[in-house]
């Protein structure tokens, strides 16, 4: 059986946009997956310590027929091809590739929670999320394009469109 699984991106030191770029081409090559659509990239402030870079993000749809743990595996091989460190909790990084939905899917895994917890709350995941699919249901909260517009009426918009999409996909 194959899923549809959507993988957030983001990295602030190092020439991020490079960084995001290179990853959706390694998503692209990964074994029993298709790269079905990238997001535009986005600029987006920091959340969590402010004394940070700002960030890119970006979000990608995958349909793999891989299992949630091994396509984890996958993206976590591919973080440390980018040199990911932790520098701090909630600090700056390389790349940070999460898992955000797989299916309708919830996961409640030592290593692994889908949805990815609090994706409902933030901006630069939303709002790359809801221009691939604003009817995409998180499990539990909703779909992305109503959990964004509630957000930008309560809050100041913390991401804008860098650039639109590399079209990597196969
Ligand atoms: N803030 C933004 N804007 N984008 C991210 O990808 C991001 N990732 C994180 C924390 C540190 C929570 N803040 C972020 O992990």
């Amino acid at each position: 059986m194959r899923a549809r699984t959507f993988v957030g991106m983001g990295s602030n030191i190092d020439q991020p946009l490079g960084h995001v770029r290179d990853a959706l081409l390694q998503l692209a090559a990964l074994p029993s997956t298709r790269l079905v659509a990238e997001s535009s990239f986005y600029a987006s402030l920091p959340v969590g310590p402010r004394n940070q870079p700002d960030y890119v993000n970006a979000v990608a749809e995958l349909n793999t027929a891989l299992a949630p743990l091994v396509l984890l595996a996958h993206l976590q091989r591919i973080e440390r091809r980018h040199g990911r460190v932790r520098i701090q909790r909630w600090g700056r990084r390389t790349l940070d590739l999460d898992l955000l939905l797989f299916d309708t899917r919830i996961i409640s895994h030592p290593r692994l929670r889908v949805p990815h917890p609090c994706m409902h709350l933030r901006m630069f995941v939303l709002a790359p999320l809801s221009e691939l699919d604003p009817e995409v249901l998180i499990p539990g909260k909703g779909k992305a394009g109503m959990l964004l517009d509630r957000l930008q009426r309560r809050h100041e918009p913390t991401v804008h469109k860098l650039m639109p999409p590399t079209g990597n996909r196969n």
